[in-house]
């Protein structure tokens, strides 16, 4: 079965250009609850930590600079099947291919500055969380804390 579970961050750019309220209207729309969320800003170390995955490939250095040259929202998201569902609303990583009406076609300028991040699996969606939240700070429908990390 698909958790219910997804992570992302309203990157620098959605934050400079004050996007938070309609990328979060946005998200609300499209049927996610927000579990956990905060604002925050990455140093450099976690952003490598956080983006290690990508460590080898040419935009990385890019990639770090961007996601410390502001201040973030970070926040955990539930739906049915949310991870799929939100790379759908959100929409292509390039925002001249994503499809009208998705998050990034509507906030985003460039593939650097491509507005949000969304998990692209359930075991990425509890990692991410894990690395930004307590079980404490995560409030499910029911109330109580359901995520199991890993
Ligand atoms: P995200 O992780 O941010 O949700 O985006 P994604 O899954 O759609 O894309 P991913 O392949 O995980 O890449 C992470 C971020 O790196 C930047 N990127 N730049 N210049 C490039 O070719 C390139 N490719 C990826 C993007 O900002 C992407 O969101
Ligand atoms: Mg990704």
């Amino acid at each position: 079965m698909k958790g219910n579970i997804t992570f992302t961050i309203l990157k620098p750019d959605a934050v400079k250009n004050q996007n938070i309220g309609n990328i979060l209207a946005d998200i609300n729309a499209g049927g996610f609850r927000i579990v956990g969320m905060k604002y925050t800003r990455l140093r450099r170390e976690e952003a490598e930590a956080f983006y290690g995955i990508h460590r080898e490939r040419p935009f990385f250095k890019d990639l770090v600079d961007f996601m410390t040259s502001g201040p973030i929202v970070v926040a955990v998201l539930e739906k049915e099947n949310a991870v799929e569902e939100f790379r759908t609303l959100i929409g292509n990583t390039d925002p001249q291919k994503a499809d009208e009406g998705t998050i990034r076609a509507k906030y985003a300028k460039s593939i650097d500055a491509n507005a949000v991040h969304g998990s692209d699996s359930d075991e990425n969606a509890r990692l991410e969380s894990s690395f930004f939240f307590a079980q404490s700070e995560l409030f499910t429908e029911e109330g109580g804390v359901q995520i199991s990390y890993p």
